[in-house]
């Protein structure tokens, strides 16, 4: 079965796309060069970066007049290779999107109730670089926190590291990748990156541990997860729920949720025991192989069987099938790996020791080394020196490489180790981004600042004290983005239309008040074109050419030892550690070990939740286009279950869970495609902002339901699949 990658990224872009074009007579040349428009028109195409997701794909927004009319993947992007995600196509709908912020608010009544003024960008960026310089007076700088997300962020965290603190919290650490990039860091000296480094198009075997590629819709990751089906690469998918990514398997893993350490230990078993390793490779690279089969003796196929609910023939078989197909042989890391708490780095551990097992850390069909691309910094002064962010306390999760999002919240509300006073929120709705709300409220309640710049009147926008409109990725300028990739170079957002209303730039709300706060040495540009062109400058890549193609591209080098790469390994010791003296030494496992969950109570169901191929979380859900092609809002359930329980497809329920919270009223999914003992659900609905006209009241939202969290000790972590609800019939008004 031929699966091209056009079929698989078919299904939704290309109707947007269509409907679009129809008006226009945009043609693209033959050859993958620039994209040219027919010289009748007054159109012009600026190649620029998506900012639907992280990924950070180039694009080609084809533009009339000021008029954005259609959004293309840039062909010489190699993060697109001129195909975009529906997502990204659908871009048009967040430039367009009736429910934008316009114009500056400031809070009327009490915080949190969504109330406001409009007011002059003056009165509120005085108002807020007056509170600034009261608490910065008061409390230090360090009193102010950063939450953010997205390439934006960082013009703020330029600002508010002259400020004087350093507490950056992103819920895309501890509430996503955190725990797998501390585990390779600890194994191979090295992070697997975003966009992962990963060779997925070459791979004779692909494991996926949940993993949802093609729900998970990082654009050039299912470009090449599609190029390694049509090879007919052997894929195991393991995943509780029949994934669109299990669709395309040769083997599907139904495993029991929680019980992969058990499974990826048992692995790597059978591969150490049965010497089937790839030997050459670990006796050069490895260390620490003894005591790992010391570790992995006891647990045997027939002993994760009785875990995880799958058969020990499977087990052992798929084991030798991931050993045969070394090193073009990849188990996934996975991205969003915050699942179960105490289990996840070990989890990741278990994943990064398989694949140096297999060798496949840079090989190809494994993990690539990207050469990257050295950019010169603006200069400016040296940032003052700021406390350790307060984000945890004394000996509390060594190994995090980030500040803790929810650390910064907890430091808010009781003032340990010292007090926070102030946010900063940049494009990340906390509300729904961070597990167990009623602390995000506490926290929110006990602020003396809350500033929220967003594009959108997101739930967390209704509990700013200012609201600050910022013009979207099509509309505005960012700094410089590294493409760290096969191919690395350096990519340039531009503005392909102009702002609705009063919103602006980040980066000239950043140096408005950075100017207002006395710290105009960290500014000496006038305006982001004036600062980009130096960088350009000073990195030797030609701004013109930027402009143009929207991408440079660094000469080619080897990423892969086939091709030629001398492959070095970073950690200290120089070798790839699957024993891990280091966290030994501060009093953990050294192997990774199974933590077996807690059963759900009688009744209840585990929550899980995940990704839909034609949203971003919550970002996309009030977006009309994409709200058009796609709901997946309801809760899959699994039929006979479902069944048991009387509930008939479409039947309409509420989710309590175990702490008594309950969700809105929601559709369920009676399906055979998910075990028996879970529900699943796409998180990024059941919005409540009353700005949302289109997106609020449509699903249910998952984190709400996530009210009980399992810390890593190891890195601080928040799993959240610790969670277990009952459905309980509704009407559909309820
Ligand atoms: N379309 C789209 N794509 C996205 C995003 C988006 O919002 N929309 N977000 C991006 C971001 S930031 C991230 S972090 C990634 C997240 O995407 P992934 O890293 O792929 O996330 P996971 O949490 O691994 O994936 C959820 C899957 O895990 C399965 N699962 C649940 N519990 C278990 C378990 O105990 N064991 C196993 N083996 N599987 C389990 C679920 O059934 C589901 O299929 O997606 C990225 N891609
Ligand atoms: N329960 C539960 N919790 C989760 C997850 C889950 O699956 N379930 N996923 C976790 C994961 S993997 C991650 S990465 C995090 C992500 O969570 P967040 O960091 O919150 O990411 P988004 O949801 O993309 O952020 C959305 C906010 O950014 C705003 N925004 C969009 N574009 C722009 C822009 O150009 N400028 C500005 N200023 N704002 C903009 C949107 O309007 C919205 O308010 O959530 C984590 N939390
Ligand atoms: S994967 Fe899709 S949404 Fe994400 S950056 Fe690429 S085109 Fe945009
Ligand atoms: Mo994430």
């Amino acid at each position: 079965m031929a699966l091209s990658r056009r079929r698989f990224l078919s299904l939704s872009a290309g109707t947007l796309a269509a409907a679009a074009a129809a008006k226009l007579a945009f043609t693209r040349s033959a050859s993958a060069a620039r994209p040219t428009i027919d010289p009748g028109t007054d159109g012009r195409i600026v190649s620029s970066i998506c900012e639907v997701c992280f990924w950070k794909c180039g694009i080609d927004a084809h533009v009339q007049g000021d008029r954005l009319i259609k959004i293309t993947g840039n062909p010489r992007h190699p993060l697109s290779n001129g195909r975009l995600c529906p997502r990204g196509a659908a871009g048009v709908g967040l430039g367009y999107d009736p429910d934008r912020l316009v114009k500056p608010l400031m809070r009327v009544g009490a915080r949190g109730r969504d109330e406001f003024r409009p007011v002059s960008w003056d009165e509120a960026l005085g108002f807020v670089a007056n509170k600034l310089d009261e608490i910065r007076k008061k409390y230090g700088p360090e009193a102010v926190a950063l939450f953010n997300h997205g390439a934006g962020a960082s013009w703020f965290k330029h600002l508010l590291s002259a400020y004087g603190t350093a507490n950056f919290g992103a819920p895309s650490f501890a509430q996503c990748r955190g725990p797998r990039d501390v585990a390779f860091d600890l194994t191979f000296g090295a992070e697997p990156g975003s966009p992962e480094v990963l060779d997925i198009g070459s791979s004779d075997c692909l494991v996926l541990i949940g993993s949802h590629l093609g729900e998970n819709m990082h654009n050039t990751q299912v470009q090449d997860f599609a190029e390694a089906v049509a090879r007919g690469a052997d894929i195991i998918v393991v995943d509780p729920r029949f994934s669109t990514a299990a669709s395309k398997a040769k083997t599907w893993m139904p495993i029991r949720p929680g019980t992969d350490t058990a499974l990826l230990l048992a692995w790597i078993h059978v591969i150490v025991g049965e010497q089937r390793y790839n030997r050459a490779y670990v006796e050069k690279y490895v260390s620490g192989l003894e005591e790992l089969a010391k570790a992995v003796a006891p647990y045997s196929p027939e002993w994760a069987s009785a875990e995880t609910g799958l058969d020990a023939t499977l087990i052992r078989g798929t084991a030798r099938r991931i050993a045969g197909a070394a090193p073009a042989s990849l188990v996934h890391p996975g991205r969003h790996a915050t699942w179960y708490g105490p289990d996840d780095t070990h989890r990741s551990r278990a994943i990064a020791i398989l694949n140096a097992l297999l060798g496949s850390w840079g090989h190809r069909g494994g993990f690539f080394r990207p050469s990257g691309m050295k950019l010169a910094k603006f200069p400016t002064p040296p940032y003052p020196k700021a406390r350790p962010p307060a984000d945890r306390l004394e000996g509390e999760a060594p190994f995090a490489l980030e500040p803790l999002a929810q650390g910064l919240r907890r430091a808010t509300i009781d003032g340990k180790p010292y007090p926070i006073k102030g946010w900063f929120v940049y494009g990340t709705n906390l509300i729904q981004a961070l597990p167990q709300r009623a602390e995000t409220l506490k926290a929110i309640q006990a602020l003396d600042l809350m500033v929220v710049v967003d594009v959108l009147p997101a739930e967390i926008a209704g509990y700013a004290d200012v609201v600050l409109p910022e013009a979207s990725y099509l509309e505005r300028y960012d700094d410089l983005v590294g493409i760290s990739w096969r191919r690395s170079g350096v990519a340039l957002r531009q503005p392909a239309m102009p702002p609705p209303g009063e919103a602006k730039a980040g980066w000239w709300i950043a140096r408005e008040l950075g100017l207002r706060l006395g710290l105009e040495s960290f500014f000496p540009w006038k305006d982001a074109e004036s600062y980009l062109r130096e960088r350009c400058k000073l990195s030797g890549v030609d701004w013109d050419t930027l402009v143009r193609d929207g991408v440079v591209l660094a000469p080619e080098k080897p990423t892969v030892v086939e091709d030629g790469l001398a492959l070095s390994i970073g950690t200290e010791s120089g070798k790839i550690e699957v024993y891990s003296e280091k966290l030994a030494k501060a009093g953990f496992a050294p192997v990774p070990v199974y933590e077996r969950p807690d059963a759900a109570p009688p009744g209840y169901f585990r929550l899980l939740y995940g990704r839909a191929p034609g949203h971003t979380f919550g970002r996309t859900t009030n977006n009309r286009l994409l709200g058009e092609l796609s709901h997946h809002d309801r809760v899959w359930i699994n039929a006979k279950v479902a069944a048991d329980l009387g509930l008939a497809d479409g039947a309409w329920v509420r989710l309590i869970n175990q702490d008594g919270v309950q969700s809105a009223p929601v559709q369920i999914r009676a399906t055979e495609r998910i075990r028996g003992d879970c529900v699943y659900m796409v998180h990024g609905w059941g919005h409540t902002a009353k700005g949302l006209r289109y997106a609020k009241g449509r699903g249910a939202d998952d984190s709400e339901l996530v009210s009980r969290v399992k810390v890593d000790p190891v890195m601080g972590g928040t799993g959240m699949r610790v969670n277990f609800v009952t459905l309980q019939p509704a009407a559909r008004e309820a």
